[in-house]
């Protein structure tokens, strides 16, 4: 088996003022926050494919980052990576990891090949499970990378492409469930298209809801008691990607009926590409009542493609987490390291260091975003905003008495309407810094 990850040490929290790379400065994981221990408000989770499998290659660039863990033959490898991310999780105390199919185990020559390839290394997972106490987020298949699925996978023209997919995603699912993970993603990667003029769009999206049934279907069958997610992401690979952010999953969701299964799972770099904040998008899949996780990276400003960088920008992290606060915080999702490092922090190290920032940024987070809740002057001054709500007009309206011939009448008899108060939002963004910089 042998130590993979050799020249990272066990990462401890030794707080703020420490210079020692290998260390959390604010992740420490048994302080309590807001009546839970920061490791159960924050769930972090390895994301397999990133951590393990990621090499640096990029679409100008072959690899930098050597995940080979010393061996060449694929199922030997598939085992090695088993073993190097039980040891990195219990390196970072990290309790939680979420996988594809397809980066736990190599796909084989047919089906039924894939197939035993995926139970023989869920097996082996399974055992490293019993002896760390590690604990799988969520399952997914990987629906997006062979070529059998160039035009889709359940939104695909191709009816056996459709029934390949179903059977794939059966085989996720077990292995889901035989890891013990209570959640199952699906990130239509190329459920979309590229052109209307090839495409019968209303075919496509009935087709998906099909087969999110049958996940439900099978899922009951086979005792998964869970949550299934949609990852909304607005493009790539796919010029327009059906799920293209929280608001079009979440009608999608409705206008089907899936919504007592189905909630989504965020990814900050993806609402980025939607044109939208972090802190937008888990808005969205709180107020209807359809927040379940989060992958948690960043984009960059400067260029326009999903770069899953690991998260450092503590305004967003903050932001995201007074949300994730707000909604009530993690049940059956947490936030998963949809992250890699850079292309040029090639070494296995940075592998932790990038986690190391990753965590530290989202501890960071929940630490502002309990302090500004502690503070109150943002909530306050919220409330404060919506009060004419709880006059007597307010609550009329709200209690559906009224009607535009009774508002009407009301604004006719009341006059122009002198009373509107300032949003403030600079005296907002200020307190919002001051509370950011003052310590936690
Ligand atoms: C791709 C992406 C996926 C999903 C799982 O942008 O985010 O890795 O998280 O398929
Ligand atoms: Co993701």
């Amino acid at each position: 088996m042998g130590e993979y990850f050799k020249n990272v040490p066990v990462v401890k929290y030794e707080g703020p003022k420490s210079t020692n790379p290998f260390s959390y400065k604010f992740y420490d994981k048994d302080r309590i926050v807001r009546g839970k221990t920061m490791g159960e408000q924050l769930k972090f989770a390895m994301a397999w494919w990133h951590t393990l499998c990621a090499n640096g290659v990029d679409m100008f660039g072959s690899a930098t980052q050597d995940k080979s863990f010393g061996t060449s033959d694929a199922m030997d490898l598939a085992k090695a990576k088993v073993y190097a991310g039980f040891e990195f999780m219990e390196k970072l105390g990290i309790d939680y990891f979420c996988f594809h199919d397809r980066d736990l185990a190599p796909e084989g020559r047919t089906l039924e090949e894939s197939n035993e390839n995926l139970a023989k290394i869920v097996d082996v997972v399974a055992e490293q499970q019993k002896l760390s106490g590690k604990k799988l987020l969520w399952g997914t298949a990987n629906l997006f990378g062979n070529p059998r699925y160039m035009h889709g996978a359940s939104t695909s023209p191709n009816v056996d492409v459709y029934a390949y997919a179903a059977a794939q995603v059966k085989a996720a699912m077990d292995a889901t469930v035989k890891l013990g993970g209570h959640a199952y993603v699906f990130w239509g990667g190329r459920e979309g298209y590229e052109t209307l003029l090839n495409t019968d769009m209303g075919l496509e999206l009935d087709n998906m809801a099909r087969f999110f049934k049958m996940a439900i279907a099978y899922g009951n069958k086979i005792g998964f008691d869970g949550d299934f997610y949609i990852e909304p992401k607005p493009k790539e690979p796919t010029k327009n990607q059906y799920d293209f952010d929280a608001a079009t999953a979440l009608n999608f969701l409705r206008k089907y009926d899936l919504l007592d299964r189905f909630k989504l799972n965020i990814e900050a770099n993806h609402a980025t590409l939607a044109g939208h904040t972090f802190q937008h998008e888990l808005a969205v899949a709180r107020i209807n009542g359809a927040f379940g996780s989060v992958d948690a990276n960043q984009g960059d400003e400067l260029l326009g493609w999903d770069t899953d960088q690991f998260p450092t920008q503590l305004y967003s992290t903050t932001l995201a987490m007074l949300e994730i606060l707000k909604a009530g915080g993690f049940t059956n999702g947490g936030l998963n390291f949809d992250s890699k490092q850079r292309r040029g922090s090639f070494t296995l190290e940075d592998t932790a260091l990038a986690h190391i920032a990753g965590m530290d940024s989202f501890a960071l987070g929940l630490l502002i975003a309990d302090k500004i809740i502690e503070d109150g002057r943002i909530g306050d001054f919220v409330d404060k905003r919506y009060a004419s709500w709880n006059s007597d007009l307010g609550k009329s309206i709200i209690a559906g008495n009224e009607s535009f011939e009774s508002l009407s009448a009301i604004a006719l008899k009341n006059g122009e309407v002198t009373t509107n108060i300032s949003g403030r939002q600079e005296l907002l963004e200020n307190i919002f810094n001051q509370i950011l910089v003052s310590g936690v």
